[in-house]
């Protein structure tokens, strides 16, 4: 029995390096520890080399001035060109089946967000074109959003896993093995189709003991080409309800906490494995000091001290006892979601349960204590105007931060910009889902400026942060090649694969 993974590609078309996805080696893990006899791959198509017409992207030299000169021009061409191939029937989907066929899988597990469904969608039909005897299974936050919806839009699909995935997996795959159907509906989470109509099992399954799960297998696929570094949670789902993030949807407003003690023997292996950079995936690591306090104190006792780690944190939890804790750890930067400049979106637009005032105290002290940060923005909220959009921009030179990052607000699924979009007349289907990225001011405006006001904001707001970044850049490249000088050949090497997606 062969079930390979399948991620299809989308943050290659920005020609960002991918990161190593976590859930796809949790998953991996968690079958090889449960079944016998089980041969696991992954397929990640992030890795594809992406055929970009010149006509599409400009002339390399073109795309090279861009990159240097502004961001802006950069991420509009290869927006464009990620709209075309879902539209234009583009040669890479066929790519995709036939390497995928080669591989001569019994299960395709296909990761789902919500950006990359109409993708899932043309790659599904293509299988099923070509293979009636491969089962293919789909999973990932937008199933779990959307299983009843997807299901029935998708005629060639078999399973789709709402909510907890690994024991739904372990039990398809033993169902698939001893081909037999008898328990179907009682697997939680679980959307078939029988005799021609959609079934479900019975509820949405709940998260298991997370300190009894393997560790993630770090190593499937193409883990050269990876971002440098390795995420690892210590808890899962969010406690918050800000009106444009589905976090809370996906764990239904719960919190599960991983023993520290787990914790520290997954980091024992990652370091082992040679992994220094951490990236910790929680929602908000900093929800609880003593947690903070015990994983700090627990990293230092155990020879973990030379591991680098970035976490992401509310503004409102910073504060100078959590910055004293922390000071204790190798940290390469926090990241935090500043959103918006003014109390009225903040609170009333994204129910942040945050003001700016906080996000300005946070900042302060971040930055006398010396932390690098990363400060995320969004444009485009619910009924945003002009000057709103300005105050956020002036935020930026406030609040100094190391890194930045701006986006187009989309209306994700089960979120309230959702119900405010379709109050708006803007309705989404797995049809156009391409259209969510947050990159294009285009697509899905939801606030009260034009289109193209719009575009000149972002445009500008692109500039400011690059501006940072660039001086960021230089400083933790010159940090890291004089710790590590072999990066600097594989930071090449993924430059020129990138430039070389855009040649004819
Ligand atoms: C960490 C994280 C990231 C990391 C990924 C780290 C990594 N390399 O693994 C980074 C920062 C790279 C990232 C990027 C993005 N993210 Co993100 N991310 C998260 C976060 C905070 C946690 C996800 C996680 O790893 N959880 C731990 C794993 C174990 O649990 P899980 O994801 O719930 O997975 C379970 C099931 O979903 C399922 N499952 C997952 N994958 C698969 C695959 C198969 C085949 C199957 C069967 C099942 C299955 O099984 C797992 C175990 O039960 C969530 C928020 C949240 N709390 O869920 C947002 C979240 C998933 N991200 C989101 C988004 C939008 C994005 C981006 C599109 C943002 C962007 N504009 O670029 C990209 C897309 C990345 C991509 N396609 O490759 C949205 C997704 C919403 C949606 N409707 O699609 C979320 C929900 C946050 C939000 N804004 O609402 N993200
Ligand atoms: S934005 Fe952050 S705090 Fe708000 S709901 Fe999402 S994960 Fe939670």
């Amino acid at each position: 029995m062969k079930v390979l993974f399948v991620r299809t590609p989308m943050r290659s078309f920005w020609g960002t390096a991918p990161g190593y996805p976590l859930s796809i080696g949790l998953l991996a893990a968690y079958l090889r520890d449960k079944v016998e006899d089980i041969e696991v791959d992954f397929l990640d198509f992030e890795f594809m080399d992406l055929y970009r017409p010149s006509s599409e992207g400009g002339s390399r030299l073109s795309l090279v001035k861009n990159y240097l000169v502004s961001e802006y021009p950069r991420v509009m061409a290869c927006q464009k060109y990620w709209e075309s191939v879902h539209t234009d029937g583009s040669p890479i989907w066929a790519k995709m089946c036939r390497d995928i066929l080669e591989q001569s899988p019994d299960i395709v597990a296909i990761q789902c967000y919500t950006v990359n469904m109409t993708s899932v969608k043309i790659l599904c039909d293509l299988i099923r074109e070509n293979n009636d005897d491969i089962k293919i299974v789909l999973g990932g936050p937008h199933i779990t959003l959307r299983a009843e919806e997807t299901i029935t839009a998708l005629g060639s699909v078999d399973y789709c896993i709402e909510g907890e995935a690994l024991e739904a997996l372990h039990q398809i795959v033993l169902i698939e093995k001893n081909k037999s159907y008898k328990n179907l509906m009682d697997l939680p989470g679980v959307w078939f189709k029988k005799n021609g109509q959609r079934h479900s099992g019975q509820g949405q399954a709940c998260r298991i003991d997370i300190d009894a799960l393997p560790f993630a297998d770090r190593f499937l696929g193409n883990v050269a080409g990876y971002a440098p570094g390795q995420h690892i949670f210590t808890s899962l789902g969010c406690a918050w309800k800000c009106a444009y993030c589905s976090a809370h949807r996906i764990n239904r407003g719960k919190v599960f906490f991983r023993s520290m003690e787990n914790v520290i023997a997954e980091l024992r292996q990652l370091q082992s494995q040679g992994f220094k950079n951490i990236r910790i995936t929680d929602d908000t690591f900093t929800y609880s000091k003593k947690r903070v306090r015990k994983f700090v104190e627990l990293v230092n006792s155990s020879g973990l001290s030379d591991l680098e780690f970035s976490f992401g944190a509310r503004v409102d939890t910073i504060d100078p006892e959590l910055l004293e804790i922390i000071s204790d750890l190798n940290i390469s930067y926090v990241s935090l979601g500043v959103e918006a400049g003014t109390n009225r979106i903040l609170e009333t637009v994204m129910n942040k349960k945050i003001k700016i005032a906080d996000t300005i105290s946070a900042f302060d002290l971040l930055n006398q204590y010396k932390f690098r940060t990363m400060a995320f923005f969004m444009l485009g909220n619910p009924g945003e105007t002009i000057e709103e959009m300005r105050a956020t921009y002036d935020v930026v030179p406030r609040i100094k931060p190391s890194q930045g990052a701006v986006s187009i607000a989309s209306p994700l699924p089960e979120t309230d910009y959702e119900a405010y979009a379709r109050k708006k007349g803007m309705v989404f289907t797995i049809d156009d889902y391409y259209k969510l990225t947050n990159f294009n001011p285009f697509n899905h405006n939801l606030s009260e400026v034009k289109d193209d006001d719009l575009d000149r904001i972002y445009r500008k707001f692109k500039d400011r942060i690059l501006k940072i970044q660039n001086k960021y850049r230089i400083k933790s490249w010159s940090r890291l090649i004089l710790s590590n000088p072999g990066l600097i050949l594989s930071f090449l090497e993924r430059k020129i694969k990138f430039f070389k997606m855009f040649r004819k």
